[in-house]
């Protein structure tokens, strides 16, 4: 195969830049051949694609069946137990060989390979994490080419690096499928989450290149800034790390700011250009304000790189002080932005896809801009998953969504010996270089949950005389990597775990709500009503979460038609964290199965319906009224509490599990409704609750209407508290106007449910609260709610829901009228695309037209009516 030089001119993206100008690059990308063997023996020999995964080329092979269908991933778990071979022959000409120098860079080997050229070894990779680099100069031939990749089995060697090198002492991880995934560099969900399948990805899974260097090559590029005090200023200093065959002279320059004349020494360099910009456009997330991104081009002799810069200051402010609430000593956790505290609503991010090849730039995009559209302003990269793609940074930097970055190391005990922590070194420098200048990035933290694993009980391993040693290892590696990020990035704040409660790593409260950052589980996986959220007073909860089921198009299209049962094999495989997954496999505790959380909780909160279909549609607003619960009660704890995210955003296959967007980037009932609980200025309803006696929840006799305004300058709400009887019968009206103060909360009403009448009336009547806010020329209206009984007490009439679709100005609408109160209305097409709105509360009276924004760009607006469906809670619980 004969490649197109790159001869350095094109725009080539590495590490967030563009690099251009005279080095030559050689980019290998493209049709490969994968070998091995399969289950019996029998020799495989296939295209792959690089950068790409082996599953992706079994399927497109046909050696293996769609592992995301019914159970198949059973059938494939010894694709990750084989070893495999993946290859090419490329074309080399005159430009390369004359160059001083030729390295092999590679960046992803997913994990354990022997890379060869021409038949000769040039290197090992054990770090999927990693960029490698080979020099190859003296092994490179003009005319054809031979590389090679020799991938042996990750699961296997896990195990062989277990017996050879730690022994009895086994670095436990919550994953039940592969034992060893903590000894493994590589991406910890390919051995299965519990939302997620066990697929052992194998392969070049980042940009493989050969790279000639005359003069010099610059390795990174990036960039320190320095505020004064009003931000009227920023120095902003262009790291660069050139490397130089021979050395000499040559002129260093940022276009239009400096040039300076610089000498670079044989070999590895480090050359510091500092430019002053006056009056900084800065750059915000997207709900404080624009998120600016300054374009510099740096030269380096005839070298070129591009960078896009967002000038920002990002702080994480932690400090002691009291909870006056139960006079205990606390712990704020809140982040700054450019001076001011942000109100932090986000989504934890996972992989795009279980398998490699899948998860493009395309699918990042969509589902970020969901994220946005969604009102979020932070996505958690979390520690099981990958340091994401140039492209996924540089497209929240684009969108204004600012980003928590976990190390991957996620819900395990690592090691922390000098040689394993080298390793982590590596994987660090090229990580934080790449990622430093991102204006999205805000927070480098160590880790997902590895403070709980030598705690909790359900790992036999963590007996009690083994904690202080996993402790130890622990917070070996916390201050190894802290101090490696350090020297690469002193911009940005660190954080040990999350959840912590001390700044300083390992304690054993970390769980506790009032100091530093939370997650909290209990609602679901303790299976306890959603109010108990209430008696929770975090000052950051990163991690939340209530499980639903997929669209019920997408359950369908998985399992067999005998198979669409919620308790079928097959279809209950996609429910990772039920009696397969790794939860239960530790801790049997009650309920083993956990959809069957979604159906206790269903039965607490709703009538039962009397269908497969109609059970997993009724999974969706039990999601959604779950997680806004939360978002309502911590808002309005604001400043107190500064942040809420939501785990989970996204899915990795069609699944049973946290998400809000389904796998294929539908959105689930819960995201509207999130959209609207994120919203910058909103009316938050509580009830004030507690944990009483015998652990039960005592309380909800009252409603809280809090104001809260994240925005930067004040704005006006008018609205109308209106209290109803399920029949649609308006008992009383109550207009309110507010003006809220920027960046602020308010009570609005904490009002005991007798004052609405409420001593007989109670199941019968329900608010809400429809206003209007306004601010400057920007005016949006939207509903509060308050139901002051459960759905399945509350009697609910046949709506008479009434809808049409029609086409106006371009635009594909759904017309929904209703004779009497409906709730959770929703509307589906099988056409790929989102509504302006949907998960609505309607009453009477009132007529909604619902804007479709179709993703398909070849649908019509005939197959979009064809199976529009519009329901309610009341046809749904029937
Ligand atoms: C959290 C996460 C994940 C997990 C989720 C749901 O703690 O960090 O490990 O998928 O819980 O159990």
């Amino acid at each position: 195969m004969r490649e197109k030089w790159t001869k350095i001119g094109a725009f080539v993206a590495v590490a967030g830049m563009a690099l251009t100008g005279r080095a030559v690059e050689l980019d290998l990308a493209g049709e490969w051949t994968l070998s091995g063997s399969n289950e019996v023996g029998a020799a495989i020999s296939c295209p792959i694609a690089v950068p790409g995964g082996v599953h992706e080329a079994l399927i497109k092979n046909g050696t293996i069946s769609d592992p995301y269908f019914g159970d198949n991933e059973k059938l494939v778990q010894w694709v990750g137990r084989r070893d495999w071979t993946i290859s090419r022959t490329f074309d080399v000409g005159g430009d390369l060989l004359a160059e001083k120098s030729v390295i092999l860079r590679l960046e992803n080997v997913d994990t354990y390979a022997k890379i060869y050229l021409n038949g000769k070894l040039v290197g090992e990779t054990d770090n999927a994490f990693r960029r490698w680099e080979f020099d190859v100069k003296g092994l490179l031939k003009l005319g054809a080419n031979e590389i090679r990749g020799e991938f042996r089995s990750a699961e296997k060697e896990g195990e062989r690096i277990q017996k050879e090198k730690y022994g009895d002492f086994l670095y436990s991880t919550i994953v039940p499928t592969i034992r060893w995934m903590a000894l493994m560099r590589k991406t910890q969900c390919h051995g299965g989450w519990d939302w997620g399948p066990t697929l052992m990805e194998v392969g070049f899974a980042g940009r493989v290149s050969l790279i000639g260097e005359d003069f010099c090559r610059i390795d990174y590029v990036h960039c320190d800034q320095s505020f004064n005090e009003d931000f009227s200023k920023v120095t902003l200093t262009f790291n660069v790390e050139a490397h130089s065959p021979k050395g000499g002279e040559t002129d260093l320059a940022v276009d239009g700011f400096r040039s300076v004349r610089v000498t670079l020494k044989p070999g590895q360099n480090l050359l510091r250009l500092p430019i002053e910009i006056e009056k900084p456009i800065l750059w915000w997330p997207h709900d404080q304000g624009e998120s600016h991104l300054y374009r510099f081009t740096l030269h380096l002799g005839d070298h070129v790189v591009e960078k896009r810069i967002g000038l920002r200051k990002v702080e994480l402010v932690s400090e002691p002080d009291t909870d006056l609430v139960s006079g205990k000593e606390a712990l704020s956790f809140a982040l700054k932005m450019n001076g001011r505290f942000v109100f932090v609503k986000g989504f934890n991010w996972i992989p795009a896809d279980a398998i490699l090849d899948r998860q493009t730039t395309a699918r990042c995009r969509d589902l970020l801009e969901s994220a946005k559209a969604a009102n979020a302003n932070l996505i958690r990269v979390w520690g099981g998953g990958k340091y994401e793609s140039d492209d996924f940074y540089a497209i929240c930097d684009e969108l204004g969504l600012m980003v928590w970055q976990d190390l991957m190391f996620a819900c395990a005990n690592y090691p922390s010996d000098d040689e394993y922590l080298a390793n982590v070194g590596e994987e660090l420098k090229f990580n934080v270089k790449r990622l430093k200048d991102h204006a999205s990035l805000a927070l480098w933290c160590g880790d997902n949950e590895c403070n709980a694993i030598p705690v909790w009980d359900f790992l036999p391993e963590c007996t009690k005389d083994l904690q202080p040693k996993y402790i130890d290892n622990l917070k070996r590696r916390h201050d190894y990597c802290a101090k490696v990020i350090r020297e690469i990035d002193a911009d940005h704040p660190w954080w040990p775990t999350s959840p912590a409660s001390t700044p300083e790593g390992f304690s054993d409260d970390f769980y506790l709500d009032i100091k530093g950052d939370l997650h909290t589980w209990d609602v679901w996986y303790g299976n306890k009503p959603f109010e108990t959220w209430y008696t929770m007073r975090p000052r950051f909860c990163d991690e939340y979460g209530y499980q639903s089921f997929s669209s019920v198009g997408l359950c369908r299209a998985n399992v067999k038609l005998e198979d669409f049962s919620l308790t079928a094999p097959a279809f209950d495989n996609h429910q990772k964290a039920g009696k397969s997954g790794w939860r239960a496999a530790f801790r049997p505790a009650p309920p083993a199965d956990l959809s069957a959380c979604i159906v206790n909780a269903m039965m607490r909160e709703f009538r039962l319906p009397s269908s497969t279909e109609n059970m997993i549609r009724l999974s969706q607003p039990l999601q959604a009224k779950a997680l806004v619960t939360a978002i309502n009660g911590w808002r309005s704890l604001k400043p107190w509490c500064m942040g809420v995210a939501v785990w989970q955003l996204n899915d990795v296959w069609p699944s049973t599990s946290w998400s809000t967007v389904e796998y294929g980037g539908k959105w689930k009932q819960s995201m509207y409704q999130v959209k609207r609980a994120f919203a910058p200025v909103r009316i938050c309803t509580s009830s004030t609750y507690s944990v009483g006696f015998g652990k039960a929840l005592e309380g909800g006799t009252n409603v809280i209407f809090t104001a809260v305004n994240d925005l930067p300058r004040p704005v006006e709400v008018r609205g109308e508290i209106v209290v109803r009887t399920y029949v649609g019968e308006v008992i009383e009206r109550r207009p309110c106007v507010l003006r809220l103060e920027a960046n602020s909360t308010r009570c609005v009403m904490d009002a005991a449910y007798n004052g609405f009448g409420m001593e007989t009336e109670r199941a019968n009547r329900f608010l809400t609260f429809d206003y209007e806010v306004l601010d400057g020329a920007n005016v949006w209206t939207d509903r509060a709610e308050w139901f002051f009984t459960r759905f399945a007490n509350a009697p609910i009439a046949d709506p008479s829901l009434a809808f049409s679709a029609e086409e106006r100005d371009g635009k594909w609408r759904v017309v929904v009228r209703v004779a009497k109160p409906a709730f959770y209305v929703w509307a589906e097409t099988s056409v790929r695309g989102e509504f302006d709105d949907n998960s609505l509360t309607l009453v009477p009276g009132e007529t909604r037209t619902l804007v479709f924004m179709p993703k398909d760009l070849n649908a019509t607006l005939a197959d979009f009516k064809r199976d529009l469906k519009v329901s309610s809670l009341y046809e749904i619980c029937r």
